[in-house]
C-alpha cells in the first residue's frame, strides 16, 4: 500500500509508550472494523511432518525430533467433513497446511484442488498454506476458489538466515508476489519469540506493510517452542511484546485483518484481551492448530461472552466492496 513507508517510521510507532500505541491502534481499528467482530478460523493440516525444510521453530521438519507423526495427504471427503464441522461450530475461514517446501505438479496438488472447491462450496473463506508456488499454481487455486494464501515472512530480512537456511527471504517474497498477482487475498506475517531483536521486529512490519500490495491478512505469532526443535529453550513472550506488535500492525496496515494465532494456548482472557483492543480481530479456534494445542472451545465462548464479542461473517469486506 505504501512503497514509502520509511523503517524509521515504523519504528517511531513501534516504540511509542505503550499505552498511547494502544489507545492510537484502538482509534484505527474503530475505523475500519467493527471492535465487537472477531473473526473465528479453523486451521487444519491435511499433510503433516516429513517437511525437507530446517525452520527452525518448526515442529513438522524432518530433521528434528519432536514426536509429530508424519501423514501423508488427507482425502478430500476427511477434509470436507472436517470443513463443515467446523463452520457448523462457526468458523467462516478454513485454513489447509501442508509440511511442503513448494507445491509440486502432482496428484497431491490435484487432490488440494479438489478440496479448495468442496470448502469453497461450503460458503467459507477458502485459505491454504502450502509452501512456495509457482504463479501458474496460484492460478490454478484461485480457478479451484481458493480465496486466500498464507505464506508468512516469519521475521526479518536480517534475522531470516539465523532461522532457515534452505530458502530465502526473497523466495518468500516471490510466492507472495505470484499469489496477489492472480487476485488471491494474500496472508503474511511472522513469529515473535524466536531470538529476534525490537529492530527484527520492526523490519518485519516494514516490510509487509511497504509491499506494493500489503497484506489483507497479517497473522502475529507468538512461539510455541516445541521439544526438540532448535527453538525449544526460548522463553515465552511477553504479552507486552504480543501487544506491540499488534498494535503496530494495526497501525500500519488500517483494513487488514490482524490474527492473534499461535500461542494463545499460554495466554489468559485478559491478555488476549488486550491483543483485541490493540486491534486483533480473528482467532483460531479448536483445539489444535496445525500440531501444538490451541484453547478449546468452550473457553474461547465463555471469553466472547465476557467481552461482548460476535464471530464476523465470511466474506465481509468482499461484499462491502461489492455495495
Ligand atoms: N510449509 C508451509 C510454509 O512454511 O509456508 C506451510 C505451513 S507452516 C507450518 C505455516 C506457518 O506456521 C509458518 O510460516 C510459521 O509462521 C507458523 N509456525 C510453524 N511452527 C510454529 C511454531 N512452533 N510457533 C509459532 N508459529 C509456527
Ligand atoms: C500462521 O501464521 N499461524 C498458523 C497458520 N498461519 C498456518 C499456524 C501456526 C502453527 C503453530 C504450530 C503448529 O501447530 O504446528
Ligand atoms: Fe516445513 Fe513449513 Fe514447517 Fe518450514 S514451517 S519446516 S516449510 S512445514
Amino acid at each position: 500500500m505504501n512503497p514509502t513507508l520509511s523503517k524509521d517510521a515504523v519504528r517511531e510507532i513501534y516504540e511509542s509508550p505503550l499505552l498511547e500505541l494502544i489507545y492510537r491502534a484502538a482509534t484505527v481499528h474503530r475505523q475500519h472494523h467493527d471492535p465487537q467482530e472477531v473473526q473465528v478460523c479453523t486451521l487444519l493440516s491435511v499433510k503433516t511432518g516429513g517437511c525437507p525444510e530446517d525452520c527452525a521453530y518448526c515442529p513438522q521438519a524432518a530433521r528434528y525430533h519432536t514426536g509429530v507423526q508424519a501423514h501423508k495427504l488427507m482425502e478430500v471427503d476427511e477434509v470436507l467433513t472436517a470443513a463443515q464441522r467446523a463452520k457448523d461450530a462457526g468458523s467462516t475461514r478454513f485454513c489447509m497446511g501442508a509440511a511442503w517446501r513448494e507445491v509440486r505438479d502432482n496428484r497431491d496438488f490435484d487432490k488440494v484442488l479438489e478440496m479448495v472447491k468442496g470448502v469453497n462450496q461450503l460458503d467459507m473463506e477458502v485459505c491454504c498454506t502450502l509452501g512456495m508456488l509457482t504463479e501458474t499454481q496460484a492460478q490454478k487455486l484461485k480457478d479451484a476458489g481458493l480465496y486466500a494464501y498464507n505464506h508468512n515472512l516469519d521475521t526479518s530480512e536480517e534475522f531470516y538466515s539465523d532461522i532457515i537456511s534452505t530458502r530465502t527471504y526473497d523466495d518468500r517474497l516471490q510466492t507472495i508476489n505470484h499469489v496477489q498477482k492472480v487476485g488471491i487475498s494474500a496472508c503474511s506475517g511472522g513469529i515473535i519469540g524466536m531470538g529476534e531483536s525490537h529492530d527484527d521486529r520492526i523490519g518485519m512490519l516494514h516490510t509487509l506493510a511497504a509491499l506494493p500490495q500489503a497484506p489483507e491478512s497479517v497473522p502475529v505469532n507468538a512461539l510455541v517452542a516445541v521439544e526438540g526443535t532448535p527453538l525449544e529453550h526460548q522463553k515465552r513472550v511477553s504479552v507486552w511484546d504480543m501487544v506491540r506488535m499488534i498494535a503496530t500492525a494495526r497501525i500500519l496496515m488500517p483494513k487488514a485483518m490482524v490474527r492473534l494465532s499461535a500461542g494463545r494456548v499460554n495466554m489468559t482472557m485478559e491478555e488476549q484481551a488486550l491483543c483485541f483492543m490493540a486491534g486483533a480481530n480473528s482467532i483460531f479456534a479448536g483445539e489444535k492448530l496445525l500440531t501444538t494445542p490451541n484453547p478449546d472451545v468452550d473457553a474461547d465462548q465463555e471469553m466472547f461472552q465476557t467481552l461482548n464479542i460476535r464471530p464476523r461473517p465470511a466474506f465481509k469486506a468482499q461484499k462491502l466492496e461489492a455495495v
